[in-house]
């Protein structure tokens, strides 16, 4: 029987089966929660039924509340009314459970009475990732069934544990066989009958609770432990006060204090910054100028050249994905470092326990090293990682025009350089695109696709399946000058840069951007890189406060000194050397040194970014706001509670950036010039999400 357009009614024996399909994901939406509330309140009523089976048909159980109803008036049933229905019906309910059961969703699943999932299924609370607690009662529940310490780790961390896990933490009562949960939740259901085992409610437990009363420290020490984790995120404190509310509250006074921080979650701007970025990353992986039935060309081998630090960390990327790659490298001492490294760095995960010890060896048998770039003859993808010099890209594309199989993908990782030049070394322009990985290459989730102008369609819709499929976020860009991350540093650099002139320190900047949520600084995250990354000493000339420093043999973090100085454990301090460098400097320039606010710096630099942003999707070289702010958010450190550099700038409000800059532009000249952009959005009276 039909309920609704997503919920049947079906009774086999004495079970009723309520069956959800609401594609893609089950997400708990209005018509959701109206067909499973009648649904379950007919099974009540039925007496030919004992029990009920709560099944979602699809790729998933309910992956939790439907985030797009987020901020839109409440429709009954609400989560936590249809939670009453499930919790107080008379007959068992038995949630059973496939694919990922999230947030809302598991929350749901908490109020039956019995869970059962089949083993490749995954549980979870993810709504810290959204800036949010889990607010159906999962905060006051979770700890009841799996203890306080558990319940901090999965509600602070929001990634799933396995259904085997999940049972043998108690979250789950029994484990389906795969491909067979509806009968073998049915038959639990008949047993459950037979036996006629108790109503179970999560709420009414109090054994995992008691085993952490009078021990405070657990909060305390759970706080310390994860300080830089959490550090600017509102959630994740929140969580953990509902979960010491478990201890201090009856239930239904928890479930209301909960409800109260949920609220104030949700009004709050971080929490919309995070959706921001949910629907962003998904956003991203779309090009809407693609045929949906564009072929995606099979890539079975790939071939990096350059086995240095980033040749060798995009090399791991396929070898983890389980696809053969063969490393070139000009000589054998080169190649074997290079492959040395890869092994280490295995070997260190291994060590970490995050890889299995065998898989080492796995890995490794996937990559082939080489000396002779004609061993890529038989590569789909070719990817150079070679020195960031166009004489040098466009010899190795040229020697790869020759050897390379007719319709295999060329791809060029350059940061800066134009693609289009490095792709007329060949005669198969078309057939090059730029993949530009960020370091550490098998780290970073960031990887910028870079189409030129000649670049197939149907190379672009590979490269863009591609990333997913080596567990990165493909963001497709265009062929100009840094792309998009790199040229909004450079904006970056520029006033990073004049402000040490003017008079701020380098630690006044850098702690102005560790304040707003970078992770590092500006000249801390210099000094790690390296200065000398792009200098050559032969044609130095103490043009900038960079070239002396490197002229000086500060080179950063690895010599000891750099902007800062470092001990042996790296620790850093300001250095008055690079302080008096600065001044020297600035007075050689003319420049008059004068105090320089923090709010200064951070307008400046901000403002700065986001301008450079707007010049960006004007020029189409991004196609969307969220783009830019995905490519900052994973691959430069920009804080996800902020949601990027568009958003932070349409939460400013538009007209208030327009009036920044150009008061800005009248201290500080053109480079705040507002980008057109910015004057057309304000005359139109919209925001960066409706460019
Ligand atoms: C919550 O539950 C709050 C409660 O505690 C309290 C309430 C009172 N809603 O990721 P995919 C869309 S908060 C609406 O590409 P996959 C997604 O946008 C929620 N839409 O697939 C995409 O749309 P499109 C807690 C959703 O197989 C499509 O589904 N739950 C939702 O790689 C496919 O998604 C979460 O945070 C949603 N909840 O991964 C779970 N979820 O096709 C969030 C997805 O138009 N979801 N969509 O681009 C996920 O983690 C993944 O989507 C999932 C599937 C693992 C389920």
């Amino acid at each position: 029987m039909k309920v609704n357009d997503v919920v049947t009614y079906a009774v086999e024996g004495s079970i009723a089966v309520i069956t959800v399909n609401s594609p893609p994901v089950n997400a708990l939406s209005n018509a959701v929660r109206q067909g499973v509330a009648s649904a379950v309140e007919t099974a009540i009523g039925d007496p030919a039924v004992g029990a009920m089976v709560l099944i979602c048909e699809g790729r998933t159980f309910f992956a939790g509340a439907d985030i797009t109803e987020f901020g839109k008036p409440p429709v009954e049933p609400t989560l936590r009314n249809l939670q009453l229905v499930v919790e107080n019906a008379t007959k068992p309910v038995i949630a059973a459970i496939h694919g990922t059961a999230l947030g809302g969703g598991l929350e749901l699943a908490l109020v039956a009475h019995y869970r059962i999932a089949v083993p490749s299924a995954k549980c979870g609370l993810p709504e810290v990732n959204l800036g949010l607690l889990p607010g159906a009662g999962g905060t006051q529940r979770l700890p009841r069934i799996v203890g306080v310490a558990k319940a901090l780790d999965l509600m602070t961390a929001g990634s799933p544990v396995s259904a085997k896990a999940a049972k043998e933490m108690g979250l789950i009562d029994e484990l389906a066989a795969e491909g067979q949960l509806r009968a073998d939740a049915i038959a639990l259901a008949q047993r459950v009958l037979d036996e006629d085992r108790p109503l179970l409610k999560v709420r009414d437990r109090t054994e995992k609770l008691d085993a952490a009363r009078g021990k405070p420290e657990i909060f305390d020490d759970f706080r310390k432990a994860n300080a830089r984790k959490f550090r600017g995120f509102n959630a994740p404190e929140a969580i953990i006060r509902c979960v010491e509310a478990t201890l201090d509250l009856p239930f239904d006074e928890g479930m209301t204090f909960e409800r109260q921080l949920f609220n104030e979650l949700q009004a709050d701007s971080q929490s919309a910054a995070q959706r921001h970025v949910f629907f962003s990353e998904r956003q991203a992986a779309k090009v809407d100028s693609l045929p949906a039935d564009i072929p995606i060309l099979p890539i079975a081998k790939v071939g990096v050249i350059g086995a240095g630090t980033m040749g060798g960390g995009i090399a791991m990327n396929f070898a983890n994905a389980g696809i053969p790659v063969t490393l070139v490298e000009t000589n054998e001492d080169a190649l074997f470092r290079g492959l040395r490294i890869i092994r280490g760095n295995y070997e260190t995960t291994a060590r970490k326990g995050k890889m299995k010890p065998e898989d080492v060896d796995t890995r490794m048998g996937l990559l082939t090293g080489s000396i002779a770039m004609e061993d890529l003859a038989d590569c789909d993808l070719i990817i150079e990682a070679v020195f960031e010099q166009i004489d040098v890209k466009r010899e190795v594309f040229a020697k790869l025009d020759r050897i390379a199989k007719p319709g295999a993908i060329l791809a060029t990782n350059t940061s800066y350089l134009d693609i289009d030049d490095i792709a007329a070394a060949t005669s198969r322009p078309d057939s090059v695109v730029g993949l530009h990985f960020f370091s550490p290459a098998n780290v970073m989730k960031l990887l910028e696709v870079v189409r030129t102008k000649d670049t197939k369609p149907e190379i672009i819709a590979t490269a863009m399946k591609l990333a997913k499929t080596i567990g990165k976020i493909g963001v497709l860009v265009g062929n100009g000058y840094g792309f998009v991350g790199n040229r909004i540093l450079a904006a970056r650099n520029g006033q990073a840069d004049q402000l040490i002139l003017e008079g701020a320190t380098p630690w006044a900047v850098d702690k102005v951007l560790y304040d707003f949520g970078f992770a590092m600084g500006h000249f801390q995250m210099r000094d790690l890189v390296g200065l000398d990354v792009g200098w050559n000493p032969k044609t130095t000339s103490s043009a900038n406060v960079r070239e002396i420093l490197n002229e000086m043999g500060r080179h950063g973090q690895k010599t000891k000194g750099g902007f800062y100085d470092y001990d042996e454990n790296r620790k850093q301090t300001p250095s008055p050397v690079a302080m008096q460098v600065i001044e020297d400097f600035a007075a050689k320039q003319g420049i008059v040194r004068r105090d320089v606010s923090d709010a200064e710096i951070q307008d400046r630099i901000l403002f700065a970014m986001v301008n450079e942003g707007a010049r960006i999707l004007d020029e189409g070289i991004a196609s969307r706001a969220s783009d830019v702010d995905i490519v900052w958010i994973t691959g430069y450190g920009w804080p996800k509670y902020r949601g990027g550099p568009m958003f932070w700038a349409d939460l400013q409000g538009l007209p208030t950036v327009l009036d920044r800059l150009k008061a800005l532009e009248a201290a500080h000249g053109a480079a705040f010039a507002p980008s057109p952009l910015i004057e057309r959005l304000v005359a139109q009276g919209k925001g960066f999400k409706d460019a």
